[in-house]
């Protein structure tokens, strides 16, 4: 460690975290008193392990994004005031701000840890997910051939969620030696004892997943100190079960499961500080946080990464294809003309490979494809955190398991600003054979209650390769949603191919398929060339349509629908449900315009079942046949 490259002696640490620890439980009881919320018993049994660690792990607190800087992970974001006053007093912003405003309205002291605050990574609050994000920090630092540490805070009670097993199995597979968990044993959690709560053998469980445990008392400084050297020789991941006492430090609120999430009064608070021998210092902070006024411009966005790859030459495909065999030939091709580039382009697999299309990649680039198993819970997390490190990372999975398995985990990857991409494959009732549990109709539904988040469903073979390579220089999170047969390829009216050597992807341009003067067809997804017949056919017979293919459903343009308004009525297709998806944005949008139009949502009404693509295209009305009838009659 550490102690060497921090050039501190153990001596010399031990006092110094011994006062750090007294400031921060007068911080933390302060923090809480003051904002009348927040979980000061845990934060004050994890602290001087916490402390510990800041102060030998390798970071600097004026330069909080320093690549090779040692990860913190706070997977219990709910002892927010240990993590703002520890940070606070290692310099990464003043201490007092933090006491001040700590949950304050418009200030950056959240109630869980958040990473707008310097020195948070990751943002978190829900349980059981911060060992799959400091699993990602630590692959990442593997892949990039970094040498940095990377530590998890974790509860007890939290080891209750099933995600913590996912991630412990991944981190022994992938030999993550530069992963430290550490345990706040309190035996506490909301409900009382854990052991009453839900009986479980924690230290067995890691041992068995192929970590090493080690055990310390978390309040014994330089027993800390001994074990976090212990761990860097380690030759498999370290657990650190660290005994602690819920309260620590104020006799009445010590073992007590109540001070897990209440806070004291002034009073009680008064009387806690004298028994830490701290002065109370409550009235100074009672009038900055009143003073305090919220200012928008102090969240400042974080800067985008640069993700400096190219996008090379588009694969062009003539006959019927499927979109996901082009999404894999994409990534392969992009991968390999990057090969000298300093972002790494990874892919996660969760054992679906040869369906994703992602085996070519696999063979090609094996030390950048994670198979992380049936774990997708981790491997949402895990990549998520992995792309806000520099590198370029694709999660490929199907649709139901890539989004509404894991809708919390994406979540949390949008509330962390991630850049995580996504390719969803098998959506919609295309899956045809695998019934209603696999045919995933509510991808884009989901993604519309994330705000930072895009979607984008190709309708063709090409337009995919156009989009994947369009997004390898992008930031942010995005999904990209595509079925799973082969599709015929849209060609323009003159028999050419529509998505062709010309085409350029641009996030938010719907594309005109036909022009037409009757009506408005709007098509998302896999019954696009369905569309494109139906429309041609309707012409033959002389009603004139416009049929625009919508690739991003969740980013209309104003001006295009303003003009389908005027035009006449409106159709959605899409094999999405009806209720959130193209239908859905359409009609929201107009609202937004002067003119009237009467919209009709072709769509999934109902749990599909099993059937050949064929069969269930029929049977849901949305083969060309039947789009020919419903069409008419909308009209
Ligand atoms: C997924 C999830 N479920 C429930 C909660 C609500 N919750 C917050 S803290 C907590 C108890 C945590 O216990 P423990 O890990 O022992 O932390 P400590 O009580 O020691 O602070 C619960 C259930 C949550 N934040 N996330």
């Amino acid at each position: 460690m550490i102690l060497e490259v921090n050039k501190v002696t153990k001596t010399e640490l031990i006092p110094l975290i011994t006062q750090q620890a007294k400031t921060a439980r007068q911080a933390i009881l302060q923090m809480t008193t003051l904002s009348g919320s927040g979980h000061p018993g845990g934060s004050m049994s994890s602290i001087d392990m916490i402390l510990s660690i800041y102060n030998t792990m390798r970071h600097d607190p004026k330069n909080p994004q320093w690549a090779e800087r040692d990860r913190m992970v706070y997977s219990i974001g709910h002892i927010s005031p240990a993590a703002y006053s520890s940070l606070g007093i290692m310099g990464y912003f003043p201490l007092d701000e933090a006491i001040a405003l700590f949950r304050k309205y418009g200030s950056i002291f959240d109630g869980h840890v958040d990473r707008e605050v310097p020195g948070v990574e990751w943002s978190s609050g829900n349980l059981g997910q911060g060992l799959s994000a400091a699993t990602g920090f630590a692959i990442s630092a593997k892949i990039r051939g970094l040498d940095y540490q990377s530590y998890v805070i974790m509860g007890d009670g939290e080891q209750q969620k099933g995600q913590i097993s996912e991630a412990r199995r991944f981190a022994s597979k992938f030999k993550l030696t530069n992963l430290t968990a550490i345990i706040d044993y309190n035996q506490l959690q909301i409900s009382g004892s854990i052991h009453d709560v839900m009986p479980q053998s924690i230290r067995q469980n890691w041992e068995s997943d192929g970590w090493q445990v080690m055990e310390v008392s978390g309040h014994d400084i330089p027993q800390i100190l001994d074990t976090l050297q212990e761990v860097q020789s380690a030759e498999k991941p370290v657990m650190i079960l660290a005994h602690t006492t819920m309260g620590k430090g104020v006799s009445f609120m010590e073992d007590k499961a109540k001070y897990h999430g209440s806070t004291l009064s002034i009073e009680q608070c008064e009387e806690a500080l004298k028994e830490l021998d701290m002065p109370s210092e409550l009235p100074k902070y009672q009038k900055m946080r009143a003073a305090f006024k919220a200012n928008k411009d102090q969240h400042p966005k974080e800067n985008q990464p640069n993700f400096d790859l190219k996008q090379g030459k588009p694969i062009l495909y003539s006959s019927e294809s499927d979109c996901r065999s082009a999404w894999g030939n994409a990534i392969v091709d992009l991968a390999k003309i990057n090969r000298e580039s300093s972002v790494p382009i990874v892919v996660v697999d969760c054992d679906l490979a040869s369906s994703v299309k992602t085996t070519a990649f696999r063979d090609e680039f094996p030390e950048r494809f994670l198979q992380s198993g049936i774990m997708e819970h981790h491997a949402a997390v895990m990549s998520g955190a992995i792309s806000t490190t520099g590198i370029q990372c694709f999660w490929a999975e199907f649709g139901v398991f890539g989004i509404d398995e894991t809708y919390n985990m994406q979540r949390l990857n949008d509330i962390n600003r991630a850049n995580l991409k996504t390719v969803l494959t098998h959506v919609g009732i295309d899956v045809g054979e695998d019934g209603k549990t696999h045919q995933c109709i509510d991808y884009i539904s989901l993604v519309r209650n994330l705000f930072d988040t895009r979607i984008i469903c190709p309708a063709d073979a090409n337009q995919t390769d156009r989009i994947i390579r369009w997004l390898i220089d992008k930031p942010g999170n995005y999904f990209v949603a595509m079925g799973r047969s082969k599709l015929p390829i849209i060609k323009d009216s003159e028999n050419e191919l529509f998505y062709g050597l010309d085409y350029r992807f641009e996030y938010g341009k719907a594309d005109v398929l036909r022009t037409g003067k009757k009506a408005t067809v709007f098509v998302c997804g896999t019954p696009a060339g369905r569309a494109v017949e139906a429309v041609d056919a309707l012409r033959t017979e002389g009603t004139s349509l416009e049929l625009v293919y919508v690739s991003c459903p969740l980013a209309l343009e104003s001006k295009m629908i303003a003009e389908a308004a005027k035009r006449g009525p409106i159709i959605s297709i899409e094999d999405h449900s009806i209720h959130g998806g193209l239908g859905s944005s359409l009609a929201e949008a107009l609202l937004d315009v002067k003119h009237r139009s009467r919209l009709t949502r072709i769509g999934v009404e109902a749990y599909p079942v099993s059937g050949t693509s064929e069969e269930l295209y029929e049977a849901y009305q949305m083969d060309a046949a039947s789009l020919i009838k419903r069409i008419k009659a909308a009209l």
